[in-house]
């Protein structure tokens, strides 16, 4: 694919490498995406409608479950070539002084488990809970929660640390994002439908501060025509290609 010839040669050019990833780079560990038709028995739900404060205030044990299935499966998943690409590229941009951070809308601590160094959770995390009543995250849960909703030591009950629908993304993230976005000089979206804001914005940021952008996506996106460069096709396969390209393979 000349297309992987091409990011490489960008790679190779740039100094700062930003990375926005979505549930693409994890759909082929066998976690489904946030908008394929959900499995079972939440096919139901509108995960829109889950993933919000309002759901989990009008019925804390169906949220809680969802949550706690989904934890349980990622869990039970592994890193796949995707993930495992991507440590690739971080170490060969080290080795070449350019800086590479990836910026994950996934829950899934995926990237972390790969061994990818860094990694910001715009959305959070699933693998993190905290107490509804001091906000303070509990350590050593139970897998799988013995109650729904699951109770915190402090009386509170626990929620999972992700960014629900309708909530500010963590600070310290934003401020990270944006620091990144205003010194990029290469930014790929990768396996990311571009309809969840602020994430789907970042893209024309750094474009407009002069990074040359990129989207790899096994189908079209909203935003296709206003990247640079568009690699169609799997994460996985891509990323391993890209980075046999780099290391000159
Ligand atoms: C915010 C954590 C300020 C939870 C997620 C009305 C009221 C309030 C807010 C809004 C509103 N209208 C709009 C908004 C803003 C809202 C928003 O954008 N809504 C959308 C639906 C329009 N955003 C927010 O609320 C954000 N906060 O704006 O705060 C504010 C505050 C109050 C009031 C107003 C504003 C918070 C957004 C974060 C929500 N939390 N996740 C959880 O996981 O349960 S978002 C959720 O969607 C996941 O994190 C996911 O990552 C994210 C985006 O989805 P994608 O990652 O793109 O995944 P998706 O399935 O969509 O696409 C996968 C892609 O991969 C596809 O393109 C597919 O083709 C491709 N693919 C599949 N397989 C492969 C592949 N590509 C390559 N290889 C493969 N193998």
């Amino acid at each position: 694919m000349k297309e992987i010839e091409a990011l490489a040669k960008a790679l190779r050019n740039a100094k700062h490498v930003v990375v926005l990833g979505g549930a693409g780079v994890s759909a082929e560990s066998g976690i489904p995406t946030f908008r394929d038709a959900l499995e079972g028995y939440w096919s139901k739900y509108d995960p829109e409608l889950l993933a919000t404060p309002e759901a989990f205030r009008r019925d804390p044990a169906l949220v809680t479950r969802w949550y706690d299935e989904r934890r349980q499966k990622v869990l039970a998943c592994q890193p796949n070539d995707a993930h495992r690409a991507l440590v690739e590229v971080e170490a060969w941009c080290h080795e070449h002084a350019s800086t590479f951070v990836i910026l994950t809308q996934n829950v899934d601590g995926l990237h972390q488990r790969a061994g990818s160094k860094d990694v910001v959770e715009v959305h959070g995390s699933l693998l993190k809970w905290r107490s509804t009543r001091s906000n303070q995250e509990v350590e050593d849960l139970p897998i799988p929660f013995r109650t729904y909703p699951a109770n915190a030591p402090d009386g509170g009950l626990l929620r999972p640390g992700v960014v629900w629908f309708g909530e500010n993304l963590p600070e310290l993230a934003v401020e990270r994002v944006e620091l990144e976005l205003a010194r990029a000089d290469l930014f790929i979206a990768i396996g990311t439908s571009g309809i969840v804001y602020p994430a789907a914005a970042w893209s024309e940021v750094a474009r407009q501060n002069g990074a040359f952008t990129a989207e790899i996506n096994r189908d079209p996106t909203p935003l296709s025509s206003s990247f640079n460069m568009v690699l169609r096709g799997n994460a996985g396969e891509i990323l391993t290609s890209l980075i046999s390209e780099i290391r000159g393979g």
